[in-house]
């Protein structure tokens, strides 16, 4: 197939999403990048056209916690309960496992986790649980095959999208699963991504955003299949993709049957679906752009809340930085007293909490946007008003 792979979507120069700047370093040299986004119409797959090595992404200075959030929390609680059920591992693999929100839910002798970013790598160890520093390749599998045996639960979550070589992450699986053996992964959906016109889940670290078709594609050709999914809210619409080996004839249920169903007719194997997205993006780029000029001309304060890597996708697409947002709160420590990637929001504590002359929030993290509310109810009562650009920029 000629030209199988269409560019869509062009979001700009971006900076890394998760690169918070301190301040002595304003002058330093800004890695850029160009954030295109491609569709491939052979595999299905959406991805984004520049990309970065895993090094130069995930390293020690990583400051995303998974900890930190109280629904990430009662989603992996929930999960355990139901492996521990359903499944019943005796030992299980969780590949990128941060700082350890998932693991600490088992049995510590049972789960073992490897997490390539040393300063979260170190909190899941000093919880007592088994971790390794390392990246999901080839000479991490056959240290762990060596050293452990095959795995009947591999569990990843927010990790295998952010892997540009596919083939060779799902090679590597296979071989340390037991035959009957279990993958359970999460990732962003990109059905919902395309309904809720979220482009900022299009960041250097979420190489791809997976639809049904497209993962299965890619794991047929790597002797893995889905056979079951779930629909989750988290991260905004996430998938939770149940895999297994080819050869192993468990039977494929019905909640993956409806979801390609749903997929083909929203026509997510079609070019054209793609560029009517970017069209929609465009349009809500402009729409944002205006909420934001007319706050700033009536001298409104307005504050972010959550430094996502995903608002650094859309402030500097926007071009919306410290003229228009007058500092972050994020409850992240590695984060606070540093400076939003290219936008340069000062990010402050979050006990500081939301000030009393404070008119609009932003919703940087308006994935936890009912999490929010729950606590801002006195910003609320006082007639403090939300923003966001999600499914169209609004104020709330
Ligand atoms: P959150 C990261 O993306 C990066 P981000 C990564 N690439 C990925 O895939 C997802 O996570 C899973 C703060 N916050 O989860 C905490 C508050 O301050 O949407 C976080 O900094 N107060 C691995 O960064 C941020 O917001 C709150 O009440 O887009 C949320 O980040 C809440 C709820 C959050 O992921």
């Amino acid at each position: 197939m000629r030209n199988k792979v269409i560019e869509f979507l062009d979001l700009g120069y971006q900076p890394l999403a998760n690169a918070f700047i301190k301040k002595k370093n304003f002058n330093k040299f800004e890695t850029k990048y160009r954030l295109k986004i491609c569709f491939n119409k052979k595999n299905f797959l959406v991805s984004i056209k520049n990309t970065f090595s895993s090094i130069k992404m995930f390293n020690d200075n990583y400051p995303y916690r998974s900890s930190m959030s109280k629904s990430v929390n009662i989603s992996f609680k929930k999960l355990s309960l139901k492996i521990k059920s359903k499944i019943k591992p005796k030992k299980i693999l969780e590949i990128g496992s941060n700082d350890g929100t998932f693991m600490r839910n088992f049995n510590k002798k049972n789960i073992i986790g490897i997490e390539p970013c040393k300063n979260v790598e170190r909190i899941t160890k000093q919880k007592g649980l088994k971790t390794f520093p390392l990246y999901w390749n080839n000479k991490t599998s056959s240290f762990l095959l060596k050293k452990f045996g095959k795995f009947d639960l591999i569990f990843s979550a927010n990790t295998i999208s952010h892997i540009e070589d596919l083939d060779n992450v799902f090679k590597n699986i296979n071989k340390v699963l037991t035959e009957k053996g279990v993958l359970i992964i999460e990732d962003p959906s990109l059905i919902e991504c395309l309904k809720n016109n979220t482009y900022d889940q299009f960041y250097n670290e979420h190489i791809y955003v997976f639809s049904s078709i497209g993962l299965n594609e890619v794991l047929k050709k790597n002797k893995l299949e889905i056979f079951k999914v779930e629909k989750l809210k988290i991260h905004g619409g996430s998938n939770r993709y149940f895999i297994k080996k080819i050869t192993n004839n468990k039977r494929i249920e019905k909640s993956l049957i409806n979801e390609i169903r749903k997929e083909l007719k929203f026509g997510m194997n079609k070019t054209k679906t793609y560029f009517n997205f970017a069209q929609r993006v465009k349009q809500s780029k402009d729409k944002l752009k205006q909420i934001f000029k007319k706050l700033k001309k009536y001298n409104k304060t307005v504050i972010g809340y959550g430094a996502t890597a995903k608002s650094t996708t859309v402030l500097n697409y926007c071009k919306i930085d410290n003229r228009y947002i007058k500092y972050f709160l994020d409850t992240t420590s590695d984060k606070q007293n540093k400076y939003t990637p290219g936008t340069k929001i000062k990010i402050i504590k979050y006990s500081k909490g939301i000030d009393k002359n404070v008119d609009y929030v932003f919703l940087g993290a308006w994935n936890f946007m009912n999490e929010i509310f729950k606590k801002e109810r006195k910003f609320i009562n006082r007639g403090g008003k939300f923003i966001t650009h999600m499914p169209s920029p609004r104020i709330i």
